[in-house]
């Protein structure tokens, strides 16, 4: 059971396939900000070959509006890397974009698939015409955003490594995590924020989500949560490989001087695609995925959240700050409790 607090927008999906020019299956895991007066999206739009039973393209989108809700995409690739199907290039793609607005800059993290593993890559920018690649990880590393403002003089981010060594016994049991920079390049610091095992609804990884927004009790941010198991058989275009995993989205409360512990949690998910009243979340690419890229929090106090649906599209749900931070309860991390 999911907490009710989150509204599903009556106009979803916000963005979908068809509203991008050329021959894109999926838009989707978009990042959202508010940027000198206007919402901007950045968004992942793959191409799937049906007959090949392969993704083909992937790039980086953009698309801008005056309220949140209706869309304006703009032609062109945004940013990319490599080459997917490029045997020669190292870099094979960048993908599943973040936006944070941090002293009027952009900063974008985002994926980065190579030949040897994924790296977590963070680019700036002013314009989203001109970008400036920073760092990016060793692999493997992904799902990564950066807090809106610097904590203790430090830009900070949450991340999710995969951690294999040590913990070969479990199914994917991922967690996140904590870094903190002066720069934006050299990167340390790094603490456990959420294992796997702390989050009751997960039977598998969690990783951060949408990048946080400030509140006067903490920094709350979203996680994704993924029940695996192999009774699952949900929807999927590539039936040869059984999808068994369900993405939910969840929230946490992050200290807001020491924002790598956490001191609240919604005991269940807040979007569950679990419901046949919505059926971008259950059909497409992959079903029963949904995924937190957005996450703006209003001067009215509303807070919008933007997800990717079944790989395939993005929705948007709204709540109210005061409801949200209701259904929070007291977080002690299992070592102390
Ligand atoms: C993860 C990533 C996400 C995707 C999710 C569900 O491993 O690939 O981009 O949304 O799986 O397929």
């Amino acid at each position: 059971m999911a907490h009710d607090v989150f509204t599903r927008h009556a106009s979803n999906p916000i963005l979908k396939p068809d509203d991008v020019a050329g021959d894109s299956t999926q838009v989707f895991n978009a990042g959202i900000a508010k940027f000198q007066g206007k919402y901007v999206m950045v968004f992942r739009a793959d191409t799937y070959n049906f007959d090949l039973k392969t993704e083909t393209d992937t790039f980086i989108g953009r698309a801008v509006s005056d309220d949140g809700v209706k869309w304006e995409v703009l032609p062109g690739v945004c940013f990319a890397m490599g080459k997917k199907m490029d045997p020669d290039s190292e870099i094979k793609r960048a993908y599943d974009p973040r936006i944070t607005v941090i002293d009027d800059r952009v900063y974008m993290c985002f994926a980065i698939d190579t030949r040897h593993g994924v790296k977590g890559g963070i680019a700036v920018t002013d314009d989203f015409e001109k970008w400036e690649v920073l760092s990016s990880t060793v692999p493997d590393n992904r799902n990564m955003v950066m807090f809106p403002e610097k904590v203790n003089g430090n830009f900070c981010r949450l991340e999710r490594p995969f951690s294999n060594y040590g913990r070969w016994n479990q199914a994917q049991p991922w967690d996140m995590w904590f870094g903190a920079s002066p720069d934006c390049r050299y990167w340390g610091d790094h603490e456990l924020v959420l294992g796997s095992d702390h989050v009751p609804y997960a039977t598998s990884k969690v990783g951060p989500a949408a990048p946080p927004v400030k509140t006067d009790r903490g920094w709350l941010t979203t996680i994704h949560a993924v029940d695996e198991n192999p009774e699952y058989e949900l929807n999927t275009w590539h039936p040869h490989n059984p999808w068994r995993k369900r993405y939910m989205a969840g929230l946490v409360l992050l200290d807001l001087n020491e924002p790598w512990k956490i001191i609240g949690m919604a005991p269940e998910p807040i979007i569950d695609p679990n419901n046949d009243a919505h059926p971008y979340e259950r059909e497409g690419y992959r079903g029963d995925v949904v995924f937190p890229g957005g996450f703006i929090l209003e001067d009215n106090g509303e807070l919008k959240l933007y997800y990717g649906a079944a790989d395939t599209c993005v929705a948007l749900a709204i709540a109210q700050l005061d409801d949200v931070l209701d259904i929070i309860e007291p977080y002690t991390p299992p070592h102390q409790r």
